[in-house]
């Protein structure tokens, strides 16, 4: 018998626009786990496993870490977490990421949660975050910032031309934010 397929909804936007501050909110409220892949793969660095140092340094660079890596991560927490409904939060960030995740877990999100923000803002938040990442320094920042135009945005593309995503304008406050945010997970045809 094949087993039931998880619930999937993938969270993307820029770096610094909300995604994890806005999965945690989502998990107070409708008992999603959150998985964040950049979550995932900065305790693959701590961990010491083999592919740490690439890791590192793809971060550093603010570059995509080839996806057989991710996916494993993914993959291993979907497995571990006893849920059945999951935000996957910063991924897939490339045309190759998507199309692999698909490949692989057979899985499709139910929609996609875009948040949308600012270069300007973003650059900000960041900025201010101070909580010891090492890419959030304005030369990765830029970086990021590039990456997420040229190879990220292609994946929202692709899921809007299949009307599956709900995009969000997270410039606002927090709380104003996840009122949007909520409207999403309450409407009829979620
Ligand atoms: N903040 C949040 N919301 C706010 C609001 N509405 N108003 C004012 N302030 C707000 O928020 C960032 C900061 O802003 C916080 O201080 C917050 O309090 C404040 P956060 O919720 O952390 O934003 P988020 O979008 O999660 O930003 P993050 O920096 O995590 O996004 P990235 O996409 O850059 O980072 P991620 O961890 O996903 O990826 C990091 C790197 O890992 C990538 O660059 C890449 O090298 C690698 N990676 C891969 O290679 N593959 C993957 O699949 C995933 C990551
Ligand atoms: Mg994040």
């Amino acid at each position: 018998v094949a087993e039931k397929k998880p619930t999937v909804i993938f969270v993307l936007g820029g770096p610094g626009s909300g995604k994890g501050t806005q999965c945690a909110n989502i998990v107070q409220h409708f008992g999603y786990t959150h998985l964040s892949a950049g979550d995932l793969l900065r305790a693959e660095i701590k961990s010491g496993s083999e592919n740490g140092t690439m890791i590192q340094n793809m971060i550093n660079e603010g570059k995509i870490v080839p996806s057989e890596v991710t996916i494993k991560l993914l993959q291993r927490a979907i497995a571990e977490s006893g849920n059945d409904k999951f935000l996957i939060d910063g991924f897939p960030r490339n045309e190759e990421n998507r199309a692999a995740f698909e490949d692989v877990t057979k899985i499709e999100p139910a929609f996609v949660l875009f948040f949308h923000c600012s270069e300007e803002e973003m650059e900000r938040r960041l900025l201010s975050r101070n909580q010891g990442r090492e890419d959030d320094n304005i030369e990765t920042i830029r970086k990021r910032f590039k990456v997420f135009l040229e190879s990220s945005l292609p994946v929202i593309e692709h899921y809007n031309s299949r009307e599956k995503v709900r995009k969000i304008d997270a410039a606002r406050p927090i709380e104003e934010v996840f009122e949007s945010v909520k409207a999403v997970f309450t409407s009829k045809d979620e």
